[in-house]
């Protein structure tokens, strides 16, 4: 209901982001937001796990720094995958996920964040920076509709937020003044 909420109110993009160990849930879960994305017709994307991708045929994944990986997810779901990098603040990892194909490029946290605490930060500079890698600029950690105006500002596409939207008693509502933002 809560992710619905989210894409009635104007969510361009769902990542699916469970760390549970339990593979039957997690493939539950993952099919019903497949199912419920491509209702409104909004990408979604997995976290960390190009498997449960292709087993539930989700449009991408996000990924950690982990060596390889990029390429290997490229290989395994195609050129048509939306592959995403976490690239911190450094636009060193930008460059380097950039030539690996990555789809777009992540970087957070812009603030302190209570659901990832003690994450490194990242610069508003950063975001203007990697621009010139010419691929979408997404910008994450704590994150609300009173904060995002100057990073959207410093040149994020997206903006990737968890709290301050689900903890919203209207969802709907939220996102769309997230929208609005832009
Ligand atoms: N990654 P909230 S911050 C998942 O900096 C995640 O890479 C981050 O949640 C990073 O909107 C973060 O509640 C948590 O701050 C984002």
């Amino acid at each position: 209901e809560a992710v619905e909420a989210a894409l009635a109110g104007g969510a361009v993009l769902v990542q699916y982001r469970e760390k549970s160990i339990d593979t039957a849930r997690r493939l539950e879960e993952a099919m019903a937001l497949r199912m419920l994305c491509r209702k409104y017709q909004v990408p979604l994307l997995i976290n960390d796990d190009v498997e449960l991708c292709l087993a539930v045929g989700a449009d991408g994944v996000h990924l950690g720094r982990t060596d390889g990986s990029l390429q290997q997810a490229r290989a395994r779901l195609g050129e048509s995958a939306i592959i995403g990098a976490t690239c911190h603040d450094s636009l060193a990892f930008a460059a380097e996920a950039a030539s690996r194909g990555a789809s777009y490029l992540a970087f957070g946290a812009m603030y302190p964040s209570d659901t990832k605490p003690g994450t490194s930060s990242a610069a508003l500079q950063t975001l203007t920076d990697a621009r010139r890698f010419g691929l979408p600029v997404v910008a994450i950690g704590g994150l609300s509709i009173d904060n995002a105006a100057p990073v959207i500002a410093a040149g994020a596409d997206c903006v990737a937020v968890i709290s301050h939207l689900w903890s919203a008693a209207d969802i709907a509502a939220r996102a769309r003044d997230f929208t609005h933002l832009f």
